[in-house]
């Protein structure tokens, strides 16, 4: 009886780190996947405006962005003020709040101007005309849009899995790095827009990163893989039954 109670808490362990609501999804089963490999209408041209996505490289002034090996490379530190971002096209209609979204990138964050040194660098903005969750992935700090500093942590040692799910008629936001919950049910903002961004937003932040991919898909979804914090849970649980034997 007593192992039978310990297992128990051991998957309650494992309920508590997941979304109830949420059922996972890999983000290779995406409807909506830009490998960052080629080029065109279909697809994310870095400079050019295509049918899924508007480009925003300030390129007068010195910002750059390009493929290169599966990877959009940009770079918008010449200049503080300069920005490098896509919005999407076809986001609006799929990622309704009646259906839910969930956007994935995996990026790699360099540098960001001298200037903006503490400030913002990578950003998602994921919005369904009630709420948006704006996603801010710095070079060592990831954070939510009224929720503040989700995880302080280095996003420049190599490429890093982000991902932010809004469920099917919610205004809730969830996000992992690496397959690990870091916020769950988090208020969106309130707004009248259907949006999604990515990229080096707005006015002043000067970011300059690498991006292999960026994927959406409507419905909320959390990663496929079980999460690390999980299995450390069902390990302490699994010991617990081994100790009391
Ligand atoms: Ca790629």
């Amino acid at each position: 009886m007593r192992t039978l109670i310990l297992a128990s808490a051991a998957l309650l362990g494992v309920a508590a780190v997941s979304q109830a609501a949420i059922t996972p999804l890999d983000s290779s089963s995406f409807s909506k996947k830009f490998e960052m490999t080629t080029a065109g209408p279909s697809e994310l041209d870095p400079t050019a405006n295509t049918s899924e996505w508007t480009a925003h490289v300030d390129t007068v002034y010195g910002a750059t962005a390009s493929l290169s090996g599966g990877y959009l490379e940009y770079d918008s530190t010449v200049n503080a003020a300069l920005s490098d971002y896509w919005k999407s096209v076809t986001a609006p209609a799929l990622l309704t709040n009646a259906a839910g979204g969930t956007v994935e990138v995996r990026v790699r964050l360099d540098s960001v101007a001298a200037v903006n040194e503490a400030n913002k660098a990578f950003g998602i903005v994921m919005g369904d005309g009630t709420t948006y969750g704006a996603l801010t992935i710095s070079l060592d700090s990831v954070a939510f849009a009224g929720a503040g500093t989700l995880t302080s942590v280095d996003n420049t040692d190599g490429y890093h899995v982000f991902r932010m799910a809004r469920d099917a008629g919610s205004s809730k936001y969830s996000v992992w790095r690496d397959g690990v919950l870091i916020g769950g049910d988090m208020d969106g903002v309130s707004t009248g827009s259907s949006m999604l961004y990515f990229g080096d937003g707005s006015g002043g932040y000067g970011s300059k990163g690498s991006v292999d991919y960026f994927r959406f898909t409507a419905g909320g979804y959390s990663p496929a893989v079980p999460e690390p914090a999980s299995l450390s849970l069902l390990a302490l649980g699994l010991l617990a039954i081994r100790r009391r034997k």
